[in-house]
């Protein structure tokens, strides 16, 4: 628990740092995080999926345990879905039933990797009825959309080769551009469609859309409402994520984040688990992108997302953890010296400017989160208050074999 007087201890000294604790408070209670169904249900890795009890058993009780992370955090509305994972009869109900839990549906994501059918790739597939197929089940999620009032289509595409000369590479990519295309015709008015891309798995030798300038070339092909979908967990080591940020956003073709945290693959870990200081300096390139008027559109539009399947976690503590340390690490970039920082940088001052990073980095946020959080009217600890509640007993009545891949 963090005390009122360290609360307003905290104020004090950063108002007369100069911060204005008022648009910093203001900027994290606007601040939108969409939760996906995914992470509330069964899943594992290629080795075994383990299976908890209390998960559950169909879209709308996910929907609940999203409605729960929202009602703890304050900060998650939206959920995404992923069909056919989602599938139901009537998705006027399933949207109605979100909007009675105080939700919204957000992305929707067609599911192109787990048919039978798509083994050698769904829309870059070499039979032309494949593709077919693939793209008529994105037409559907389109159709989803409107049914759902979702204004994002997330596409992800598995699509690639394992071995050289599995197939026609440059054919491959007409394919691509033909499917997007039609995509980008049918996507309803206002909607945005976001590409996300991925440099491997489950292809080996060569990923259709592999990296953020493939997404990015398309996107430019297809139009302003195509943008560039960025998941913290598919890149190669070592890659200058908050470089790709600032690219994107400068060009106006940042939609959208998967958060999640990696070590060695596209392993769906808590996103700031592993490397905290990265995502700050993602959200540090954001938040500088919302103060620039050349940028400020764009990022004020990025739809921010977390991806994760959670194995051995348990799902909604490890989804409340997720978005509590997405808003510390937004918090500390809101706290980045923006105007010394510019300074140090036109002097050439590098260790200044390096440090005035890290001195908001190392900045503990917990009095502020805590005073945000009780504005909001909601728990200081969303994670304590959780696990102190009913919810997780009751939702033990599901039992085990909930909803997974
Ligand atoms: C693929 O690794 C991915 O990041 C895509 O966004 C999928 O839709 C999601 O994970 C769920 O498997
Ligand atoms: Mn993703």
């Amino acid at each position: 628990m963090v005390s009122q007087a360290e609360i307003e201890l905290w104020v004090k000294v950063h108002e007369d740092k100069g911060i204005s604790v008022e648009t910093v408070k203001n900027r994290l209670k606007n601040l939108v995080i969409e939760t996906p169904s995914w992470g509330y249900a069964d899943c594992g890795t290629r080795f075994k999926v383990y299976k908890q009890v209390g998960v559950p058993r169909n879209p709308y009780e996910k929907l609940e345990d999203a409605a729960e992370v929202h009602r703890l955090t304050g900060i998650c509305p939206k959920v995404a879905i992923h069909i056919p994972w989602d599938q139901v009869d009537d998705y006027l109900h399933l949207k109605s039933y979100a909007n009675e839990l105080g939700l919204e549906i957000g992305a929707v994501n067609p599911n192109l990797f787990q048919d039978d059918d798509f083994a050698l790739g769904s829309v870059c597939h070499p039979r032309e009825e494949v593709r077919k197929k693939a793209i008529s089940h994105i037409l559907e999620c389109v159709e989803i959309m409107k049914l759902v009032g979702s204004d994002v289509l997330s596409l992800w595409f598995a699509d690639g080769t394992n071995y050289p000369g599995q197939d026609h590479i440059r054919k491959r990519k007409r394919y691509m551009l033909e499917a997007l295309s039609q995509t980008y015709e049918a996507l309803p008015e206002n909607a945005r469609m976001l590409i996300e891309y991925k440099f491997f798995e489950p292809a080996f030798y060569h990923t259709d859309l592999a990296d953020w300038g493939m997404s990015y070339h398309y996107c430019l092909k297809l139009g302003e409402r195509a943008q560039v979908l960025v998941d913290l967990g598919h890149h190669p080591q070592g890659t200058n994520i908050p470089h790709i940020v600032a690219l994107l956003l400068d060009e106006g073709k940042l939609g959208g984040f998967h958060f999640n945290n990696r070590k060695y693959a596209d392993d769906d870990l808590m996103v700031g688990t592993i490397d905290p200081y990265e995502l700050f300096l993602i959200c540090n390139e954001l938040i500088d992108g919302e103060n620039d008027p050349a940028t400020a559109e764009c990022a004020r539009n990025i739809s921010y997302m977390i991806d994760q399947c959670h194995s051995i976690e348990s799902k909604i503590p490890a989804m409340i953890k997720s978005v509590v340390n997405i808003q510390t690490a937004f918090a500390k970039a809101l706290l980045v010296q923006r105007d010394a920082l510019r300074k140090a940088q036109e002097e050439g001052d590098v260790i200044r400017a390096e440090s005035i990073l890290k001195d908001a980095f190392e900045t503990d946020v917990r009095p502020l989160l805590a005073l945000v959080r009780e504005e909001m009217g909601l728990p200081q600890d969303p994670l304590a208050a959780y696990l102190q509640s009913e919810y997780p007993k009751k939702i033990l009545e599901r039992g085990i074999g909930g909803q997974g891949w």
